[in-house]
């Protein structure tokens, strides 16, 4: 049932079915046995086939927007569901945001939602985030961790100026810096000298979490 489910929510967003897609959302959220978790995973899954497919040219440009439109839906539905036990004690603050030029913003909700579920407080600064909003907000929130999404490579350089901009103000010792995204890697994490790169939102967590100690 698991399975099967996780495997039609999948299809219906590949056939850009947003009826069918939101029908097997609700569907797991009445199903005791399943997880939004679970839900979100079929949904990235999802979207990893979809960007191939755009890629490779089998998808044109219409159709990405279609399924990033029909994935933001499911998971505005979802979000409520992954943010349930956010009661929890606050475990400290993380500023996340998309760098600036870039609007992707389905991968750092789901970071967001698991951070939050995490008992962490998070400041969602949005999309297309200039360098100068992010050192703002560290000034003013004081976070645990910075967290920047980016998926598009001509918008990579914005996460190393955040880096430079934190650094210069001597903000590193009290403020750690993790990147996620898929035009994030380990090397350049290394390249730019943030704390961490994160391939996934579950692991992303897990290392604020080691953050605190
Ligand atoms: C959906 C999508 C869109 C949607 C976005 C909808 C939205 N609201 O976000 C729309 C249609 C708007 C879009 C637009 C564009 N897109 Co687009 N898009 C995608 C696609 C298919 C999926 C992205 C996604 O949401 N994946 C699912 C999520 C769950 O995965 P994720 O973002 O990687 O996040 C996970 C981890 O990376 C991590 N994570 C993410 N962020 C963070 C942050 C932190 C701090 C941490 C710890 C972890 C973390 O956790 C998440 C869950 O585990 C990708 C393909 C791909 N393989 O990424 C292309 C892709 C990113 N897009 C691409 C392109 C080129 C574009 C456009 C330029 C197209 C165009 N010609 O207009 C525009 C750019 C607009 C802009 N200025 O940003 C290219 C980028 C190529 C590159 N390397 O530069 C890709 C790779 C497609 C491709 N293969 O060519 N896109």
């Amino acid at each position: 049932m698991a399975h099967d489910l996780k495997e039609k929510l999948k299809e219906a967003l590949l056939d850009l079915n947003n009826d069918a897609t939101l029908d097997y959302v609700q569907q797991f959220l009445a199903a005791d046995e399943m997880t939004a978790k679970q839900a979100v995973d079929s949904i990235a899954e999802a979207l990893e086939i979809v960007g191939r497919r755009f890629q490779e040219g089998d998808w044109f440009l219409g159709e990405l927007v279609y399924a990033g439109t029909i994935a933001k839906e499911a998971m505005d539905v979802l979000t409520p569901a992954l943010t349930a036990d956010d009661a929890r004690a606050n475990c400290g603050t993380v500023v996340v945001g998309t760098i600036e030029g870039d609007m992707h913003d389905l991968g750092k909700s789901i970071f967001i939602n698991y951070a939050r579920s995490a008992g962490f407080d998070v400041i969602d600064l949005g999309v297309d985030v200039p360098a100068e909003t992010f050192l703002e907000a560290v000034n003013e929130h004081e976070p645990l961790a910075v967290g920047m999404c980016c998926l598009l490579t001509p918008a990579a350089g914005g996460v190393g100026r955040v880096v430079e901009l934190i650094t210069e103000r001597d903000l590193r010792a009290r403020t750690k810096i993790i990147i996620g995204g898929a035009a994030m890697t380990q090397a350049f994490a290394d390249e730019i000298g943030a704390d961490a790169y994160a391939p996934d939102a579950v692991t992303g967590t897990d290392i604020i979490r080691g953050w605190v100690g």
